[in-house]
């Protein structure tokens, strides 16, 4: 059978890796942009499986030529400034990436003649701060920014649109939510917790974890299912559609770091310490996967004791 052919941008990143095992175990045939900074264990895996192309998505040129070159029928774009923390230390490479980076990218897509799905990554982050609090988001929600890095990735969103509906470009819009999993960097909740631990058990931290506040919420999902729900929305999306990428629970951090200090057989003291508390944190933030599962038959397969323990071991091997 005749192979499926993607691009991938940002495809060296944490999420861009799993959506390469994804898509080969689906019989796409791969190619995709590397940056700068990409993990080298991510590009020693990825090197041998699928065709790597250096690209600045800021480079207009540079992203008509090689998308061109590429003639992809699917484009996942991934590639951005992923941070939200540090989106507020680097505003303008934030908008630029994220918003002027698409769009050199969306009209690189309108040359194409074979293209038939653009997915555009998205973010809950989008949302920002949303009443009532305890409230089950939905895609219908409106938008309320409250970093650099959610006010680009709405105006990207916009843009998206603008390209359906003017150009007809066939582009679906994933917001996803949290998502961790094997390879995502040690900024991010989760693996700040698996990192700690695995120096832990190897005896070169203090058997302490100092955490903010343990109450807050999170709809957090595999990596590997969120990557599923991109090559579903391709395959079955809607174009000029939003898709929220969820498991529709919101777990709190203190049952995240019970879960997983409870996979360690060292004994962890947990101290709270307002060092780490955000001021404005949202306190919960659970979405609704109705629409994804309705549309694209979408569904979260890892369970979050899985999603943790794989985490932990990735920490393991690598302290
Ligand atoms: O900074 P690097 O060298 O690690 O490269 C990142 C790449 N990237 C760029 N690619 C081309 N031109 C640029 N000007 C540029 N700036 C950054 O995007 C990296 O390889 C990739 C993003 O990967 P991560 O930071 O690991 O993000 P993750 O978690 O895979 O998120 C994928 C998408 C993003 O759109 C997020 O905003 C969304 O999912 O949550």
């Amino acid at each position: 059978m005749k192979k499926k052919k993607a691009f991938i941008t940002g495809i060296a990143g944490f999420a861009g890796v799993h959506l390469v095992n994804e898509l080969l175990d689906n019989g796409y045939q791969i190619s995709g942009s590397v940056y700068k900074d990409d993990p080298p264990e991510h590009i020693n895996y990825l090197k041998d499986k699928v065709h790597l192309i250096k690209l600045d998505i800021l480079k207009p040129e540079r992203c008509d030529q090689i998308i061109k070159g590429e003639n992809p029928e699917y484009i996942f774009h991934l590639a951005a400034f992923s941070s939200v923390g540090r989106s507020f230390l680097h505003e303008k490479l934030t908008y630029q990436v994220n918003f002027e980076g698409t769009l050199n990218v969306l009209q690189a897509a309108l040359k194409l003649k074979k293209l038939k799905k653009l997915i555009y990554i998205s973010s809950s982050e989008n949302y920002g701060r949303f009443t009532p609090k305890n409230k089950t988001l939905t895609e219908d929600d409106p938008l309320n920014p409250v970093s650099p890095y959610a006010i680009s990735k709405v105006a990207a969103e916009h843009l998206c649109r603008l390209y359906f509906d003017q150009h007809k470009l066939p582009v679906s819009i994933a917001r996803s939510f949290n998502h961790t999993g094997p390879g995502q960097n040690e900024n991010f909740v989760v693996p700040s917790f698996c990192k700690k631990i695995a120096m832990i058990e190897k005896g070169k931290a203090k058997p302490v974890i100092k955490i903010g506040n343990p109450k807050i919420k999170r709809d957090i999902s595999d990596v590997r299912d969120i990557v599923r729900g991109y090559r579903l929305l391709a395959e079955k999306g809607n174009s000029g559609r939003v898709y929220q990428l969820c498991s529709g629970q919101a777990v709190s951090i203190a049952t995240l770091l019970n879960k997983l200090t409870g996979l360690s057989d060292k004994k962890i003291k947990i101290e709270l310490d307002d060092k780490f508390n955000r001021t404005n944190d949202i306190p919960i933030v659970r979405g609704s996967n109705t629409r994804a599962k309705r549309e694209l038959g979408y569904k979260n397969n890892f369970k979050l004791v899985k999603t943790l323990t794989d985490c932990l071991n990735y920490f393991r091997n690598k302290v």
